[in-house]
């Protein structure tokens, strides 16, 4: 092998810093990969609010993993439930076979969701939901007859994963302009974000729903004839907690309506609870046509995914000749059978301890600790809505979201982990959170924030 063959030099390397041992196959995601691996930042156990470093150092767990273990870590009914499914059934395949399970979780999750949204798809991930929905909504017009109804409608700033039709609907320039020429036929609403007038907002912000109205202007231009669906976040999570102003939800199912196109809620982050009803679509009082899911769904202890759907959607499909497959779609790993055991010890644990409603007590502590953090140096903005927190840092000149990351990671050498996207930091604790761990988040955070220049 030559001695300058690249496959050799590690990225770390060719700075002349060798990252730790043993640490050099893998190619992590979403992270500074030579940064991590010369101060890496390892978790090794977890339990209820806390993770524990391999040295045994506590941390607090002030996002919920990753937005997504909203019961709080390891809960006995779901390890429990997992455990015995292993043993049980450790796959079943999903096409032309079931397992009880699979429609047993099915039916206990269209209780839950808004009326209407009562079919349930499985997928394995956020992305996979979105690339579902997204499949299913241009499949649907063409079933129906309105072939041409293919064009799909996003927002910038939005998040919807990282597959082709998820970054191609979602607006994060950093998860697009890498990737060639992404999904023909897609346009783009403008987003809600508007510190001028809504910085410090409590809650929904009072201005912006007339933004909703920017669909008109693509409706104008491309006509209504040509658009299958239109995909948003209910609140934007991963692009730095962006709430929709108020009226603004109702304002675009209003015109989704009177044109004929179907209206996606990426619930992906916002759903099982965190905003304190079960799904954002029940927070707002606006439902969607398809709702995308995962994360909360099986507290994240096993990767899973589903989209919900209205019944008239799934129904349309249903015609044709009865032993043809309707919906050409599916993965190998729909309703893993150790993911549906663990969704069932989810719903469960969230029933017992009320969490999906459990955001709604703990949002006025919430917010009031978060809003303490107005007059701390760089902090233009503080923004709340359940147990979803946002604060926007002003960016260094010249180092766009350098100062965030900073916070970060003094926050974990004090034992407190939360998550910066770009200059804002997000905080989504498991639901199960109490005051003492609010104030020694928002606290570390105050402290931080005054050292961190
Ligand atoms: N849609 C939304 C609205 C999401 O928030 C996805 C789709 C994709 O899900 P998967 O399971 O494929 O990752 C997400 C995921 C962050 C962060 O830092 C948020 C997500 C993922 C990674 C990081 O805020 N959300
Ligand atoms: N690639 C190949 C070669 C496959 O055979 C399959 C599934 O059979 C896939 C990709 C898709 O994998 P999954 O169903 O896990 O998404």
């Amino acid at each position: 092998m030559r001695k300058d063959d690249p496959t050799t030099l590690s990225p770390a390397s060719e700075t002349g810093r060798s990252p730790k041992s043993g640490m050099d196959a893998f190619w992590m995601p979403f992270t500074a990969n030579r940064q991590f691996k010369q101060e890496p930042r390892l978790l090794a156990k977890a339990s209820g609010m806390h993770f524990w470093t391999p040295e045994g150092r506590e941390v607090l767990d002030g996002i919920a993993g990753l937005w997504c273990v909203n019961a709080g870590h390891a809960r006995p009914k779901i390890v429990k439930a997992i455990a015995e499914q292993a043993q049980e059934l450790d796959f079943a395949p999903p096409f032309n076979m079931g397992h009880p399970k699979a429609f047993e979780l099915a039916e206990k999750l269209v209780e839950l969701t808004p009326a209407g949204l009562n079919k349930v798809f499985y997928t394995n991930s956020g992305s996979e939901s979105v690339e579902t929905a997204l499949k299913m909504a241009i499949a649907y017009h063409r079933v129906r007859g309105e072939g041409s109804r293919t064009r799909l409608i996003g927002r910038e700033r939005g998040y919807h994963g990282v597959n082709f039709g998820g970054i191609s609907v979602g607006g994060i320039v950093a998860n697009r302009k890498m990737f060639g020429t992404l999904l023909a036929g897609v346009d783009h609403i403008r987003h809600t974000h508007d510190l001028a007038r809504n910085a410090f907002s409590r809650g929904v912000p009072e201005h912006g729903a007339e933004l909703a109205d920017d669909l008109e202007r693509l409706v104008a231009l491309h006509d209504a004839s040509t658009i299958a669906a239109v995909i948003v976040e209910p609140v934007a999570g991963s692009t730095g907690v962006l709430l929709p102003p108020k009226g603004y939800l109702q304002r675009l199912r209003e015109i989704c309506d009177k044109h004929g196109i179907l209206l996606i809620f990426d619930e992906v982050i916002t759903g099982f609870g965190r905003l304190g009803s079960p799904f954002a679509a029940t927070h707002f009082g606006v439902t969607p046509d398809l709702m995308t899911v995962a994360k909360g769904l099986t507290n994240g202890c096993v990767p899973m995914g589903a989209v919900f759907a209205k019944q008239h959607i799934h129904d349309v499909f249903m015609t044709g000749p009865e032993h043809l497959i309707e919906f050409f779609h599916g993965y190998t790993y729909s309703s893993h059978p150790l993911a549906c055991a663990a969704a069932l010890g989810t719903l469960e644990t969230y029933a017992d301890e009320g969490l999906l409603t459990r955001g709604a007590q703990m949002a006025p502590y919430f917010e009031g600790a978060l809003h303490s953090l107005k007059d701390a140096p760089n902090v233009v903005d503080v923004r709340n809505i359940g147990l979803v927190g946002g604060i926007e840092l002003a960016p260094r000149p010249g180092e766009p979201g350098k100062r965030a990351f900073d916070v970060f990671l003094e926050c974990w050498r004090r034992g407190v982990l939360i998550r910066t996207t770009g200059d804002t930091i997000a905080l989504s604790p498991p639901l199960i959170v109490e005051n003492k761990h609010i104030d020694q988040i928002v606290g570390t955070l105050a402290d931080v924030l005054t050292t961190t220049r």
